[in-house]
């Protein structure tokens, strides 16, 4: 019988200060080193302008998209802020996150201006700003979002690109399983041979890409998005691919593949990165995916709220398959709370419970803050469900638990210390 008895305050505490003071491992994000300079986002205009707000913000007519997307970032954000903030409570979770960010910063929005909020981080220098927001959020590591497709971050793949151990990278391979045609085009222009005499898709050259893409940046895994209609059956969209050269490289390389499934892309293009929708999708696929792929790790999350109870079962009944975060539409405190509740429930502490999917830097700090809090409370009440069949967790425990919450799972999972 276990000794260590705590009442329900001291039990709460000491749950609280263990998730407050857990290290993180954040295994999706889409923030860059500090040797990618501009590319990494930071400060108020770019934590105003992220797309979830600039929607929120066109929702009330005031300015259309054309117009609004015209304008320079500065007057972008002086219009969100108006809109959203001056003349409305900013209650949607996207702006709490705001206020959350700049009270951690001991900025006060309702006395100071935009314009001393601007040198409060104009003041801070690269540097300090990423030492400065992975302190405030707890990250000690986390996973960047690496497309070998994209203009602009693929010059910075050198040495210099992966010397900070804080930021790990991951290999996003969207544009190959979604528009492989497109693909195999760049890998032509960038000098594979490409044999486009077979008129199908080349494999071999795709996969010596891959291995490619991967000596250079060395990845924890590879990622892809993929539609709410993706389904594992030979001659399906991408079947192929992803069988003989995607799931082939992760089998031989012991590198996981993480797939985001759900998202239905540009639903109103005008919106741009704020165009995506979400999409059901059906679960027997990664079922399906699992069983004829043993050997391979998947990292899953699904984008639908509809999809998340099938997930977790489908969990409980693969040891290959670890469902992680509560993926961007899903990233508001009613669902948090919801999906954890439902995985704590099905599958113990075998999960991750959350990742960012940060854009901006500073974004780390609220939206870890708010999951914190909500994981929390979720761990307290299962304790506390414990303590009512006599069974007392220690705050050995509880440490140990949260550790593999926020991660142990994770490093796990991507192979990191
Ligand atoms: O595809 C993804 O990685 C998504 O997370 C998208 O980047 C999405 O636009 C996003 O920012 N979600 O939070
Ligand atoms: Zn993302």
């Amino acid at each position: 019988m276990r000794d260590d008895r705590m009442n329900t305050t001291d039990l709460r505490h000491v749950v609280q200060k263990a998730v407050e003071t857990a290290k993180i491992v954040d295994v999706h994000t889409h923030l860059y080193p500090p040797c990618c300079d501009k590319l990494l986002l930071r400060g108020i205009d770019d934590l105003l302008t992220y797309h979830y707000l600039t929607v929120e913000t066109l929702r009330y007519g005031e300015i259309g998209p054309e117009k609004f997307f015209a304008l320079p970032k500065n007057l972008q954000a002086d219009i969100i802020w108006d809109v959203l903030f001056e003349r409305r409570s900013p209650v949607s979770e996207s702006c709490r996150g705001i206020l959350t960010t700049l009270n951690s910063y001991g900025l006060d929005p309702t006395s100071e201006s935009l314009g001393s909020i601007r040198t409060f981080f104009a003041e801070l220098s690269l540097d300090e700003h990423v030492d400065l927001v992975l302190e405030k959020s707890g990250v000690k590591s986390l996973v960047m979002t690496n497309n070998p497709f994209d203009e602009e971050e693929e010059p910075h793949w050198g040495p210099g690109f992966i010397k900070d151990e804080r930021f790990r990278t991951a290999l996003r391979i969207d544009d190959m399983l979604n528009s492989p045609q497109a693909a195999l085009k760049k890998l032509e222009q960038r000098g594979y041979n490409v044999a486009s005499d077979t008129g199908g898709l080349d494999y071999p050259a795709m996969k010596k890409f891959l291995s490619d893409c991967a000596d250079r940046i060395k990845p924890v895994y590879l990622a892809a998005s993929l539609p709410p209609d993706f389904d594992w059956s030979e001659g399906s969209a991408g079947y192929g691919i992803l069988r003989d050269v995607v799931l082939s490289y992760c089998e031989e390389s012991g590198l996981p593949i993480a797939l985001m499934i759900g998202v239905k892309k540009l639903i109103n293009p005008v919106m741009g990165l704020g165009g995506d929708g979400v999409g059901f999708s059906p679960v027997e696929a990664v079922a399906k995916l699992c069983l004829e792929n043993p050997h391979v790790k998947f990292l899953v999350t699904m984008l639908a709220r509809e999809n998340q109870h099938e997930l977790a079962v489908t969990a409980r009944k693969f040891p290959n398959l670890m469902v992680f975060g509560c993926w961007w539409f899903l990233n508001n405190p009613s669902l948090v709370e919801e999906i954890t509740r439902m995985r704590m429930e099905l599958l113990g502490l075998s999960f991750i419970p959350q990742h960012s999917d940060a854009r901006v830097l500073d974004q780390l700090i609220y939206k870890w803050k708010h999951s914190k809090g909500i994981i929390a409370d979720v761990l307290f009440d299962k304790y506390e469900d414990l303590a009512r069949t006599g069974w007392q967790v220690s705050a050995e425990d509880i440490a140990r638990d949260v550790e593999m919450l926020f991660s142990g799972n994770a490093k796990e999972q991507i192979g990191i210390k």
